[in-house]
């Protein structure tokens, strides 16, 4: 089954329609309670609430004793010169990627999580597939079981909804709520598992089902008090069918603890909220479902948005980074190599462009890839710094659908989809 832009957005439409008409069931949370709760949460919370954001821990970042950044929960080393460190949360530097090739190496791969790691052990974990859209009972996966499956290997990104949100403030000076990602909140890797499709398919599911949630394994997220339970987002069945990897692998190697081990879920193109780690159970479901994740979160909220919100965000958007730290201190009269990279969830990269002098003259980068949906393309323009004091970079993508990246984006409360051309400060000396 395919999935086109058109299909989504017919989806996205009907979903709408059956939200405003109360068909849905609301999944064990009270929808009034928690509105309230995010309202006063995006208005007092500035930079730090909840959001693809804070999860329980708040936003202090603690040091460790080596002076290192100690983001509570993360198994890996977080060492400073390749991470930031955000809460619970742990930002790829941009400039720890030059150098590196298409996939993000391990060490350096972004880690967002609601509360913390947990340990599992792959002959422990099974995978129960359950619920009204199925023809009979329960049915459970082993890993074993799941790695029998036809494997399919693909190289993706997972990208948070909430990448670039600092922008919005710094850029825009607008009030968002949320981590505050600068634009190191994506990863591309490569990934290998079982199609979602055949295990859905071997567990009898019915034609008339509409959505499936997996629901991942770690720690019910608190927030303000009121328990979200366990982190899960319902997927509409023509996207599971489509083109969704239950993974236990990543660049060749079994699936590091940090990054869902032994089995998560990953749908290709799509905000990273949607690629579920540890995952443990899949309810597959007759009627729409609806958990905060799709309801009050990841959407867009705002003046310009309905009350209740878009229609849940789906696709990611288009994005380019410079590989240097934002604030970088560079040579005058000395020929240097800007590098970078560039991607969009809706279609190739297809062009992009780079101003040295604060975006009044842009010039074509040279692009290192292959420009496939789904991955990013690495690029470079060589620069020599003609005259000493501040100036901005900028890098400005156009994907093969012909949208290219805008001056701004537009506001949302929560800070999602951020898409504008990021002015990346430096100063020439
Ligand atoms: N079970 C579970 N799945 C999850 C999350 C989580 O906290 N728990 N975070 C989500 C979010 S918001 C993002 S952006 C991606 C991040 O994936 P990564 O940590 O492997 O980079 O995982 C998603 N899947
Ligand atoms: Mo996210």
């Amino acid at each position: 089954m395919s999935l086109d832009v058109s299909d989504e957005s017919r989806y996205d439409r009907t979903r709408l329609r059956q939200w405003a008409r109360g068909r849905a069931r609301s999944a064990g949370v009270d929808r009034r309670h928690l509105l309230k709760l995010f309202a006063a949460g995006a208005a007092a919370a500035g930079p730090i609430g909840l959001g693809a954001g804070a999860g329980t821990a708040g936003a202090a970042e603690a040091t460790g004793p080596a002076g290192g950044a100690l983001a509570p929960g993360i198994v890996k080393a977080l060492p400073p010169e390749l991470f930031t460190v955000r809460g619970t949360n742990a930002e790829t530097n941009f400039a720890a990627l030059r150098g590196t090739g298409q996939l993000t190496p391990i060490d350096r791969f972004f880690v967002r999580n609601h509360t913390s790691t947990p340990r599992l052990e792959a002959r422990d974990w099974t995978l129960r597939v359950w619920g009204g859209g199925l023809a009979g009972g329960p049915v459970e996966f082993s890993y074993e079981r799941l790695r029998a499956l036809p494997a399919v290997e693909r190289t993706l990104f997972i990208e948070c909804a909430g990448n670039g949100r600092s922008f919005y403030t710094s850029q825009q000076s607008q009030q968002v709520s949320g981590t505050a990602w600068t634009l190191g909140a994506i990863g591309v890797a490569h990934w290998r598992g079982a199609r979602l499709s055949d295990v859905l398919r071997r567990a009898g599911m019915r034609r008339d089902a509409v959505d499936v949630l997996p629901r991942g394994l770690d720690d019910e997220v608190v927030t303000n008090g009121v328990n979200l339970g366990r982190v899960r987002r319902p997927l509409p069945v023509s996207k599971a069918l489509d083109d969704v990897i239950l993974a236990y692998e990543m660049n060749g190697r079994p699936l590091p603890a940090d990054h869902g081990a032994p089995v998560r879920v990953v749908v290709p193109n799509w905000i990273g909220i949607s690629s579920i780690k540890w995952v443990g159970d899949i309810e597959v479901s007759d009627t729409p479902l609806y958990t905060p994740w799709n309801t009050d979160l990841y959407r867009l909220f705002g003046p310009d948005h309905p009350a209740e919100g878009s229609a849940p965000l789906t696709r990611q958007t288009l994005k380019s980074a410079f590989e240097l730290e934002l604030g970088a201190t560079v040579p005058v009269h000395r020929t240097r190599l800007l590098t970078g990279r560039s991607w969009s969830g809706a279609a190739p990269v297809h062009r992009v462009e780079v101003s040295t002098d604060g975006g009044v003259r842009w010039q074509r980068a040279r692009l290192h890839d292959a420009p496939r949906r789904g991955a990013w393309v690495r690029w470079s323009v060589p620069w020599t710094p003609r005259t000493s004091g501040p100036t901005a970079l900028l890098a400005r993508a156009t994907d093969a659908t012909g949208r290219t990246q805008p001056a701004t984006a537009a506001h949302n409360t929560q800070g999602y989809l951020f898409d504008a051309v990021v002015r990346h400060p430096v100063t020439v000396v």
